[in-house]
Order: structure tokens, then C-alpha cells, then sequence
């Protein structure tokens, strides 16, 4: 059996020595994907970040792909188009979610305690104790409650601030893993209305594409916050912009852009009151991608269907 491996991020021995640490009992040979190599390279599993188009389309035996990453959206197009019907699979939490609920709660404990307010007292030499506004009031809206989303939630639960949250189906993935409220996407404007901060954790997808354009971030309250670490085509950055610049949205921390890297002219880069990282709130780990992608091969050799098999008409 062949694994087949391209990750342009990572240097593949560390990948071919991780996953042949998790083989157990599977019988597997790990290449690095040689994009000019003869077709009759075949592998049988691949694991990947978008990979070349022209050895995708060369592969005649794949039995499932692996995305290394949560996000399908720059390899779903190529196996629509390359490899249909053959199962892609996406990384579930994989370590993922512990930096995601790192990084969201650092975005969150600022946009409560006003830093952003304290950094313009600041530049100013002024000493001015503000108003912190009320833990319990402060609602902290999940925009997608998946992986990213629940890893999230649960350590804001642990703060203790008051959360809801709003995804495709409105329903729960496992029974009472989420105690707020819960509402689906057809009730957005009303989710909006609640949130002093937005956390938006939506894979991009055909109905996720510029959902929040300046109509919709309107909707929420005046002075809220912003957090995005979920794809950056999601929203319209001019038009967060603008909510930013017009005092309708407080801040917002961002981390994922359209296109990437934000291009330098961009006038977000320039607002105080918007905090820019290069795409790095949670990044793929080595050592528990490998093992969970051997996991989900045995399960596949069983027989078994494993998690995290994506649903090519949802996108995600
Ligand atoms: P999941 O598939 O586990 O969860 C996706 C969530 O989004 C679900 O709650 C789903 O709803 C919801 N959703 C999907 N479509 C819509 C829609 N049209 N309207 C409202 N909600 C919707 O994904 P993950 O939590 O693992 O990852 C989410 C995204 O985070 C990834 O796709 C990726 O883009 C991004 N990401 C970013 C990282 C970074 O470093 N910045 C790192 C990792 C991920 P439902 O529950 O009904 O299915
Ligand atoms: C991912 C990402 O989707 O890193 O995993 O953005």
C-alpha cells in the first residue's frame, strides 16, 4: 500500500517518520509526491495541501485523500474537477482546537477589557480608568460550532461569559455538548442582534462566500466585536472596514484574509483598532495528524467509514 505525501510547509521526512511511527499494523510505504514523475506512480492514500493538479490527475487507484488542514476549500475545486468520487477527508481538531480556543479567547479577554481603548488613552499620556462592561452581559456569539467552534467554547465556558451560537443545521453534533443557545442559519439577523463579540469559525463554502457583507455585520450592536479565524472570504473586508471607521463595530481581531497575504496597501493593515495575523491561529501539528490519519486508514482497511469524510455538495 502507497501514502503518498505533498505539504510545500513541511519537510517530508518529518512526515514520513511520524506516519510510519503510527503504521501499527498496516503495511505502508510513505513517498513525497513527485509532481513529475510517470504516471505510474500509483498511491493507494494521499495526504496533501493542495496538491499539483497534473498528479492529482494521474492518480487511477486513490482510495481516499487526506487534507491536511480543517478547510477543504483549495482542494475540493481540484477533486471536483480531478478525482470525483473519491473520498476526501478533512483533519478533525487534530491539536488544532487547543490553539484555536487560545487564540480566540486572547481576541475576546482584549475586546472585553478595552485594550484597544487603553492603546488610544495611551498615546495620548492619559490615565483614565474605564467602565469594564459586565461579564454576564457580555454575549459571545460562535458563528459555526464545529471542531474549531466547540474547542473555542469550551474554554470561553470556563470564563465564564455568557455564549450562543449559530450554524448550518441548528443542531447540536453530539447531545448537550453545547448548553447555550443555538440557532441555525436561516436566524442569523437574530443571532446577530445578541453578540458583543462575533467569532466566526465557518469553513468557506458556495453559501458561507461574503455572507457577512456590511448589511449583515450591521445587524449587530452597535460597539461590537469582530474575531475571524475562519476563511477570509467569509466576510467583505472593505466593508468591515468601513463598520470599523464609521464606529459601528468596536475592533477586530483577524486572521485569515482575501487574498493571502493581505496585500500591503490595504487599508486594514492601518486601523488601530484592527489587530492582523498571517494566518497562523491554529496550525497543523505533525505528530497528531499523522496519527490521526493512520487511525482513519485502519479504519478505512477494516471496512469502516471513518470521521471527517467530506460532503462534496455542503463544501465542507
Ligand atoms: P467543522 O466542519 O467541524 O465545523 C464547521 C461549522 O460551520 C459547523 O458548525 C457547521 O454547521 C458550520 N457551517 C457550515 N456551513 C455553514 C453555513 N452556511 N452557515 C452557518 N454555519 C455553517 O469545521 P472546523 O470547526 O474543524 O473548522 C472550521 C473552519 O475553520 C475550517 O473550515 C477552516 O476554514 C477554519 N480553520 C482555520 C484555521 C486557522 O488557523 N485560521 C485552522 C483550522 C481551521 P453544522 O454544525 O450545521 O454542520
Ligand atoms: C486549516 C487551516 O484549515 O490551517 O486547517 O486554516
Amino acid at each position: 500500500m502507497r501514502l503518498a505525501v505533498w505539504d510545500p510547509d513541511e519537510p517530508f521526512r518529518r512526515w514520513r517518520d511520524a506516519l510510519v511511527q503510527h503504521a501499527g499494523e498496516l503495511h505502508l510505504s510513505v513517498d513525497v509526491i513527485d509532481a513529475g514523475a510517470e504516471p505510474d506512480e500509483q498511491a493507494d492514500f494521499a495526504l496533501v495541501w493542495k496538491p499539483p493538479q497534473a498528479w492529482l490527475a494521474g492518480q487511477q487507484q486513490l482510495r481516499a485523500v487526506f487534507n491536511l488542514g480543517a478547510g477543504v476549500d483549495a482542494v475540493l475545486p481540484l477533486m471536483r474537477s480531478h478525482a470525483p468520487g473519491v473520498p476526501l477527508i478533512r483533519l478533525e481538531d487534530a491539536g488544532m482546537g487547543r490553539q484555536m480556543a487560545d487564540y480566540v479567547c486572547e481576541a475576546v479577554l482584549h475586546a472585553w477589557r478595552r485594550m484597544d481603548d487603553y492603546a488610544a488613552l495611551q498615546a495620548h499620556a492619559t490615565w483614565e480608568p474605564l467602565v469594564l462592561p459586565a461579564r454576564t452581559g457580555f454575549h459571545i456569539g460562535l458563528l459555526g460550532l464545529g471542531h474549531m467552534g466547540m474547542a473555542a467554547a469550551r474554554r470561553l465556558r470556563d470564563l465564564e461569559f455568557p455564549l450562543l451560537a449559530c450554524t448550518r443545521s441548528g443542531a447540536p453534533r453530539a447531545p448537550g455538548e453545547f448548553d447555550g443557545p443555538l440557532y441555525d442559519i436561516q436566524r442569523l439577523p437574530e443571532f446577530l442582534a445578541r453578540c458583543r463579540v462575533l467569532v466566526v469559525l465557518l469553513p468557506l463554502t458556495d453559501e458561507t462566500r461574503r455572507l457577512l457583507d456590511y448589511a449583515t455585520l450591521r445587524q449587530l450592536p452597535r460597539g461590537a466585536y469582530l474575531i475571524n479565524a475562519g476563511r477570509g472570504s467569509v466576510l467583505d473586508q472593505d466593508d468591515l472596514a468601513d463598520l470599523v471607521e464609521e464606529g459601528h463595530l468596536s475592533g477586530a481581531t483577524l486572521d485569515v484574509f482575501d487574498p493571502e497575504p493581505l496585500p500591503a496597501g490595504h487599508r486594514l493593515w492601518r486601523m488601530p483598532r484592527v489587530r492582523i495575523t498571517p494566518h497562523v491561529a491554529a496550525q497543523t501539528l505533525v505528530g497528531p495528524s499523522a496519527a490521526q490519519v493512520m487511525h482513519k486508514i485502519a479504519a478505512i482497511e477494516r471496512g469502516e467509514t471513518p470521521g471527517g469524510v467530506v460532503d462534496p455538495r455542503l463544501g465542507y
